[in-house]
């Protein structure tokens, strides 16, 4: 089954977001496999946004992600990466359709709430930054073949 990073970050942890935006994912038909609220180090967060590394938005983009708690899962659920994506919104909340993540709690493009992974690639990068293979668990939640 396909698995996916989300991050809930800063902004949606202080507004007290974390378990609407997680509950947005289980009603889908996803299933947290791990999950943990962490203020990241400098370190991974430039770990984690290396790609971006030569961007003009990239310093402040590191300083915003540590500058507090952020939650941390993993989902699983067929095709969840294609599907997390479209569930959190375009990048910028200013233009994030409304009844996505970001349409519906954010208003720009920094603060936009929530990453997601955007590819396979992305998520084998990425899960080791906030995991350890023992927290990333394996279990049937049981209602697999009502909801794929
Ligand atoms: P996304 O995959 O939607 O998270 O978007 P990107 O990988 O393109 O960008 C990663 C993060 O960089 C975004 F969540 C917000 C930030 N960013 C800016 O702050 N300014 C920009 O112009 C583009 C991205």
């Amino acid at each position: 089954m396909e698995r996916t990073l989300i991050l809930i970050k800063p902004d949606g942890v202080k507004r007290k977001l974390s378990g609407k935006i997680i509950s947005r994912f289980e009603e889908k038909g996803m299933k947290i496999v791990a999950l943990k609220l962490l203020v990241l180090s400098k370190e991974k967060a430039e770990k984690h946004y290396a790609v971006h590394k030569d961007k003009p938005f990239f310093k402040g983009l590191v300083s915003y992600i540590i500058s507090g708690p952020i939650v941390a899962a993993v989902i699983e659920g067929t095709n969840c990466i294609s599907i997390t994506r479209t569930l959190c919104g375009v990048t910028d909340g200013a233009k994030a359709q409304p009844g996505t993540i970001r349409g519906d709690y954010s208003m720009g493009i920094e603060k936009n709430i929530i990453h997601a992974s955007d590819s396979m690639e992305s998520f084998e990068y990425e899960w080791p930054i906030y995991f350890s293979p023992d927290e990333v668990l394996e279990y049937s939640s049981g209602d697999e073949e009502l909801i794929f």
